[in-house]
């Protein structure tokens, strides 16, 4: 099958997971385009079956806007036309399901639409009033959507009322071939961040608000004050600025690190100790699945599809979104006691792996490509 795969190349979990599929596809045999304005961040290793397709900025004194929605959807018709496409897949509603949409009406012959909703599509862009009417549009158009989690599903709907033919869960997945532990091996890397054997905490995010990156620091804050222990911050964002401001309220500088943004997070992830994600929302947290994976216990709120991801008393543990002092006393169990942090850390690994396969995840995106396709 041919797919056009359209999605934002910056970082974040759904450009992350359109890419893994990607591959996973291309392993498959299927040939899979993407279709953005830059090329995915983790898109980087080469494969025959993949390729990439950039969106290219006009500039025209009177657009004060460049219009990136009509250039998108221009390009997908160019693409389909051209390579062939069987299928569009839309990673998030506003505002690639509408391009996609707009390049539909605009083929001579049948293109379907898989809309993938990865959370902020719906949670924050769909609850702007301003994008009300077009999330709704994305979600009646499109030939099968689908969601990250029960708990978006769930959500979408509250919101925005039954789906045509339902919205079908697709959880995120995970390869073991680039998330797992890698026991033995790190221990130069570890003592450069942790020269005197500390604990490391660990937070890797987008660093946008509703990640609750403050609480992370005032978490770190009250562990600190009981095992030595170091943080590594991974990522940058809006709200990067206030973090530092906290680190240094609170005479931190020499114990947090700010590592920026990483390409790579798998051999950071597989350093620590502990993974901290006290985030507003989370449809999913694919980042919680990534530290499991690499064998990282996870201390996350209790929100959107958290609950499914991290298991709260096996994987992790789960506590109320600001809840400081509650999640500051999850992590200090699991540095206090090594047999906990073992069981922990082979659960979550065993969990990770078995309820989170690629293989199942890239099969059922395939059953929903063969569904629309047989459709049209
Ligand atoms: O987490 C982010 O802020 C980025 C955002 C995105 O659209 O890339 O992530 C969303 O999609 C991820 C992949 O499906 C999910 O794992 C994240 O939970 C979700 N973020 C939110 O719901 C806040």
């Amino acid at each position: 099958m041919k797919i056009g795969m359209v999605c934002y190349p910056s970082y974040g979990g759904s450009g992350v997971v359109a890419t893994e599929l990607g591959y996973a596809l291309g392993e498959r045999g299927h040939e899979v385009h993407f279709i953005s304005s830059a090329r995915p961040f983790r898109l980087h290793r080469f494969h025959e079956k993949l390729f990439f397709h950039e969106v290219t900025d006009v500039n025209y004194p009177v657009f004060k806007f460049p219009p990136y929605t009509l250039l998108l959807a221009n390009k997908i018709v160019e693409v389909a036309n051209f390579v062939g496409l069987d299928v569009i897949h839309a990673h998030y509603a506003i505002p690639h399901s509408i391009s996609a949409y707009l390049a539909k009406q605009m083929m001579t012959r049948p293109l379907p639409l898989v809309t993938t909703l990865h959370g902020t599509d719906i949670t924050l862009v769909g609850a702007f009033e301003e994008f009300n009417l077009l999330t709704r549009l994305a979600l009646r158009e499109s030939d099968r959507v689908t969601a990250v989690s029960d708990a978006l599903a769930r959500e979408t709907e509250d919101a925005f009322g039954t789906v045509d033919r339902g919205i079908k869960v697709i959880p995120n997945f995970i390869d073991p071939k680039n998330y797992s532990p890698k026991h033995g091996l790190l221990a130069r890397c570890r003592s450069h961040y942790a020269p005197c054997g500390e604990k490391l905490l660990l937070h890797i995010s987008n660093f946008r608000e509703v990640k609750r990156v403050v609480d992370v620091v005032k978490i770190f804050a009250l562990v600190e004050k009981v095992i030595s222990s170091r943080l590594l911050l991974v990522g940058d964002g809006p709200e990067m600025v206030r973090v530092v401001r906290e680190v240094l309220r609170l005479g931190l500088e020499r114990k947090v690190q700010f590592l920026g943004k990483q390409e790579s997070v798998q051999e950071i992830l597989q350093m620590a100790d502990v993974f901290i994600l006290p985030s507003e929302k989370e449809s999913f947290g694919l980042v919680a699945l990534e530290a499991m994976a690499c064998g990282v216990p996870v201390v996350a709120s209790r929100v959107g599809g958290l609950p499914e991801v991290v298991q709260h008393g096996r994987t992790g543990y789960l506590a109320e979104v600001g809840d400081i002092q509650g999640m500051s006393e999850d992590v200090l169990k699991l540095l206090t006691n090594d047999g906990l942090h073992r069981a922990f850390s082979e659960q979550a690994v065993s969990w990770a792996r078995a309820s989170f396969p690629v293989e199942r995840a890239v099969e059922s995106y395939e059953a929903v490509y063969e569904e629309v396709v047989r459709g049209s």
